[in-house]
């Protein structure tokens, strides 16, 4: 076994990349701004500077440990350079926290509360807010950017979008878009993985709660609701749960008492689309014509990717509406006759829903069927102004008449859910131990790329599941060099939405607790299997009767 010594104190190491991965491994909150482990090392910040045992400083995330090494990461000369840093970049920084988007979420502002920053010794040199505002998915403010790259890297290393770059040299220095261009103008996809990833507000998740506010106050309107899968196991910890616990008992008590008037669960939309996507999948493999494979449709950052980047491939995109579009389609036409002004909200774990909503399809005499998405985590803004004690709400059902969903639907939320639904759905042994070795087919896991292949019949179905769209083009590369398959899940954002762009901020251990809290939840759902829902065939027998491509489909090739 190899050991070295932290502050004093012998630590084993293990595959620990860097000194950054063992000094947090014993313990210690080593600071950093610009290191992600998904990402490439950029040690531009050197706030993880430590001590070797020969006075020199070292980079602690780009070191690699070594047995026998000895190093500190708390001298007096160590504290005196970040306070040093940290004033630097506060003298260079709007100070207006109080009414910053990400007050209360910020690193620098952590920083400077950790390190006891009371006063900045440097003349201020902060620039004037430079907001875009121009997408509907993310906002900019350059003004808060502290140039550590995080959203640079992020864009092009784990999304191979490459929207934004640094531009300019020297105190110039700034993250741009091609040709300065508004954000909405650029490649971005809507994905939301910069705001993830940026340690300040320079890059925050669009806020459409002002305006839902006053549509929940307005007495003439009837709000309803619906909430994705992944968004019941992201809030707990910021309001007081464990990590990947389901709390979405807790988030409906809570959209009641904030004024809500109906209350759904977008897992019945994804059952609708388990039934739409399998029925797709199995007619062209009947068909037997030159689009295989099928990719699938729900992500609408995918989407966007795919319409920029991949035109050719649209025909081979299901042609499914997502389980918010779906299940929209069909809450706007039940209540189509209610007197009161009709608004419908998707609580979403994503920033592209926000784009998807909008888009021109999804509109019905130019009303959009989904009026606002709201991210988790301006859900959990919601929350707190409303001065609900989240922790202590007695869970809460779901409202009838769509208050069924399975735990296909639950699944939806993580990479590899929506395929083993769809499996669910065309297997023919329907037993539990089938279904149980569905989930051991290689679908399940945090990994960024997956394979799996089920017998439909004497045919053996190939299936690939990729998060994160660098690794959707690779695969798309390889199928273009003569690679089949009949199935592709694609979710653009790495381990699919329960780390979408609109949840909390986790390190990759609490986003796989996040998984493990929507396959408990499937568990927990006495109906696994999308078409044994018993609202289907209500549905299929009533509202969508003779309009199941109307409100159900979309063609994005056309
Ligand atoms: Fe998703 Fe989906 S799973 S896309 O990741 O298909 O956002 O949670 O709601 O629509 O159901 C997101 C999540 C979500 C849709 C479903
Ligand atoms: Fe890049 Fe996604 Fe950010 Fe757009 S939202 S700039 S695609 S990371």
């Amino acid at each position: 076994r190899d050991y070295m010594m932290i502050d004093g104190i012998p630590v084993e190491i293990n595959d620990e990349k860097n000194l950054l991965e063992l000094i947090r491994k014993a313990g210690i909150k080593l600071p950093t701004f610009c290191y992600h482990s998904e990402l490439s090392i950029y040690g531009a910040c050197r706030m993880c500077m430590v001590e070797n045992e020969w006075g020199g400083l070292d980079a602690a995330c780009s070191t690699p440990p070594k047995a026998g090494m000895s190093i500190k990461t708390n001298t007096e000369r160590l504290q005196k350079y970040r306070k040093m840093i940290l004033e630097l970049l506060l003298a260079n920084h709007c100070r207006d926290c109080t009414t910053c988007n990400n007050n209360g979420k910020c690193k620098l502002q952590d920083l400077a509360m950790r390190y006891n920053i009371s006063r900045v010794r440097f003349p201020n040199t902060a620039s004037e807010p430079d907001v875009d505002d121009s997408s509907l998915c993310i906002t900019r403010d350059r003004s808060k950017c502290i140039l550590c790259g995080d959203c640079v890297r992020v864009c092009s290393e784990v999304q191979n979008v490459g929207a934004i770059d640094f531009a300019y040299r020297g105190s110039k220095m700034t993250i741009s878009t091609v040709f300065d261009k508004p954000i909405a103008e650029s490649d971005c996809v809507g994905c939301g993985q910069c705001a993830l990833a940026c340690p300040t507000g320079a890059i925050v998740v669009k806020d459409d709660t002002r305006k839902l506010w006053k549509d929940i106050y307005d007495k003439n309107t009837r709000v309803s609701v619906q909430i994705a899968p992944a968004v019941r196991v992201a809030l707990g910890k910021e309001l007081g749960l464990n990590d990947g616990e389901n709390a979405i008992g807790k988030i409906v008590a809570a959209l009641r008492r904030m004024g809500f008037d109906d209350i759904f669960d977008t897992s019945t939309g994804a059952d609708l689309t388990v039934l739409e996507e399998s029925a797709e999948l199995l007619k062209r493999i009947k068909e037997g014509k030159n689009d295989m494979p099928l990719f699938t449709s729900c992500c609408p950052a995918w989407v966007n990717y795919c319409e920029k980047f991949y035109p050719e491939l649209l025909p081979h995109v299901s042609t499914c509406r997502s389980p918010m579009e779906m299940f929209a389609a069909v809450i706007k036409e039940e209540y189509s006759t209610s007197s009161k002004r009709l608004v419908h909200v998707a609580v979403m774990p994503c920033t592209a829903k926000k784009f998807e909503a909008a888009r021109e399809e999804f509109k019905v005499n130019g009303v959009p069927n989904v009026d606002y998405v709201i991210s988790t985590q301006e859900l959990i803004q919601m929350i707190k102004e409303s001065g609900i004690i989240f922790s202590d709400l007695e869970p809460e059902a779901i409202d009838m008449p769509f208050g069924t969903y399975t735990g296909a639907g639950v699944i939806f939320g993580v990479t590899g859910g929506v395929t083993e639904a769809v499996l669910r759905r065309v297997v023919s042994d329907k037993s539990a131990t089938s279904f149980r070795s569905l989930a051991y087919t290689g679908v399940r896991g945090m990994k960024g790329v997956k394979e799996a292949s089920v017998m439909y019949g004497d045919r053996k179905l190939r299936i690939a599941v990729v998060s994160g769209l660098k690794n959707a083009s690779d695969l798309i590369e390889k199928i273009k060099s003569g690679e089949h398959y009949d199935l592709v899940e694609v979710m653009a954002c790495p381990g699919g939405c329960i780390n979408g762009g609109g949840q909390p901020f986790v390190q990759s251990e609490e986003k796989e607790k996040r998984g493990k809290g929507l396959y408990s939840a499937d568990k927990l759902c006495n109906i696994k299997s999308s078409e044994e829902n018993p609202l289907m065939m209500t549905l299929y027998k009533g509202a969508l009767k003779g309009r199941v491509h109307e409100l159900l489909h979309v063609d994005y090739a056309a």
